[in-house]
């Protein structure tokens, strides 16, 4: 009971001090694709891989030059979206590999492109897919400074588990 209540004391003055160093709520935090998809975009090496100039800061520019990219090379037949085929695309297939493993295994799992399916029409537009991400580099730019920072990318922003 002593230490019940000692426990509840130390989360009241965590909470108090998250609340006067005003950082976000965890409220704010929605989850974006699936948890195993939120813990492999934390890598700082998936990082290094869209900071295309190398200053440790990742610009909306980058981010998107490197779905754009993204978006090609799944993109198979050319014909402009994605179906169920080119999403899983064929193992050891090195040329559609996204990101770091872990990343390229988690992107393509099919709850992932329901995610982005807007639509429901089990194709993913290229609209589609830049707007799914669009909407985490929103979620992971804290400061809303069209950047994402080494320490916004390491935080558990996405509200992952
Ligand atoms: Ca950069
Ligand atoms: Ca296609
Ligand atoms: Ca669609």
């Amino acid at each position: 009971m002593t230490n019940q209540l000692k426990n509840v004391s130390t989360i009241t003055a965590l909470v108090l001090s998250l609340a006067a160093t005003s950082l976000p709520a965890f409220a704010d935090d929605v989850m974006l694709g699936t948890g195993g998809y939120n813990r492999v975009m934390h890598d700082m090496k998936l990082m290094a891989m869209l900071d295309g100039n190398g200053d440790h800061m990742v610009t909306n520019a980058e981010y998107t030059t490197f779905y754009e990219d993204t978006f090609s090379k799944l993109d198979k037949n050319g014909d402009g979206s994605l179906d169920e085929k080119e999403w899983i695309g064929k193992k050891n297939d090195s040329t559609a590999m996204v990101g770091t493993g872990g990343y390229n295994r988690e992107l393509r799992k099919m709850a992932m492109m329901k995610a982005m399916d807007s639509d429901g029409d089990h194709k993913i537009t290229k609209e589609e897919f830049l707007a799914f991400h669009q909407s985490v580099f929103n979620k992971m730019d804290k400061s809303s400074d069209q950047q994402i920072s080494a320490q916004e990318w390491a935080g558990k922003i996405l509200g992952g588990k």
